[in-house]
């Protein structure tokens, strides 16, 4: 099924110390990912690059660049519930900062429509700090505890429609901190490290999530980390851990999530343009974006999901 695809460019840099996450979406323009969503069919409007909003909110000294953080979470908030209306939106980041505001804006617009949201989070961190627990500073390690209503984000938007939990599933997990770890297990948020991965697969641990919100008639955030893939593959982040997603891995969770047609909106993460070999993290990225949105090399009866 063709679709109305809203590429928004979110130049956010604010959520680490280390810069370059900024040039991202003109990367992912320049390995052609409007034009691999075109020859699929879709229909790509190209919405440009957004800018953050002026925030006045204090600094606060162990937190890098709150201020700036805030005034983007606000204008990819309204930006995310302004194209929910329209189609299907890709955020092309951007450091994972960015994913505060638009998991925060679809959250908002699956709400006004008496939708559960759900969201899918691949990456080898949970990103599920307070900003009174992070070590670094650093808020791209924070959107999971933001949208899931946790306390201590007094300086950001509210969130009245916190996610439920239960309709978050973390996949690739191999970099977890001390208070993550101590959030996560007393939490029901669902979650597979790379060693689950190993043993059972990908689509053993993805299908019943996805048969899940199938049955919730829910609305799917997929949020997409660089780091989610192995560093051999995708180079071109701050954050590598090694032992990550093969190729065939990642493509196979795109290729599920396409044939689910469940997916209502997409952040495309952390890509830093400086690292890149080539452009081939950037390639990667295009290439698993195309998968979910329904590249294949053969057409194949869609499979149940369970
Ligand atoms: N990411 N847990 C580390 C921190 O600084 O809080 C790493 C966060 C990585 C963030 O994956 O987008
Ligand atoms: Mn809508
Ligand atoms: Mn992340
Ligand atoms: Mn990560």
């Amino acid at each position: 099924m063709t679709k109305t695809i809203l590429l928004i460019g979110a130049p956010v840099d604010s959520g680490k110390t280390r810069q370059g996450c900024l040039m991202g979406p003109d990367a992912y323009r320049v390995a052609r990912l409007p034009g691999a969503l075109a020859d699929l069919g879709h229909e790509v409007r190209d919405l440009g690059n957004l800018a953050p909003r002026p925030c006045a909110v204090a600094a606060m000294d162990h937190l890098f660049e709150l201020p700036r953080t805030v005034g983007w979470t606000q204008t990819l908030s309204a930006a995310a519930q302004d194209a929910m209306a329209q189609g299907l939106p890709i955020f092309l980041g951007g450091d994972h900062a960015l994913s505060l505001g638009s998991v925060h804006g679809v959250a908002a617009h699956a709400a006004a429509q008496g939708r559960p949201q759900f969201v899918l989070w691949l990456d080898a961190h949970s990103d599920f700090h307070t900003p009174q627990t992070t070590q670094s500073g650093n808020l791209h390690g924070t959107p999971l505890a933001y949208v899931t209503g946790q306390p201590g984000f007094d300086a950001f938007p509210p969130v009245p429609h916190p996610i439920p939990q239960e309709n978050l599933c973390i996949l690739g997990l191999r970099s977890v901190d001390g208070a993550e770890r101590a959030a996560l297990e007393a939490s029901r948020i669902n979650r597979h490290d790379m060693r689950a991965i190993d043993e059972h697969g990908i689509k053993a641990l993805l299908a019943p999530f996805l048969a899940r919100v199938a049955q919730a008639g829910g609305a799917l955030h997929v949020s997409l980390d660089v780091d989610f893939l192995d560093p051999s593959i995708a180079p071109a982040v701050g954050t590598t851990v090694p032992g990550g997603a093969t190729v065939r891995e990642a493509h196979l969770a795109m290729e599920l999530i396409h044939d689910s047609s469940l997916m209502t909106s997409m952040d495309l993460v952390e890509l830093n343009p400086m690292l890149d070999e080539r452009g081939r993290t950037a390639q990667v990225m295009v290439d698993l974006c195309a998968s979910a949105l329904g590249r294949r090399v053969f057409d194949r009866p869609t499979p149940r999901l369970l």
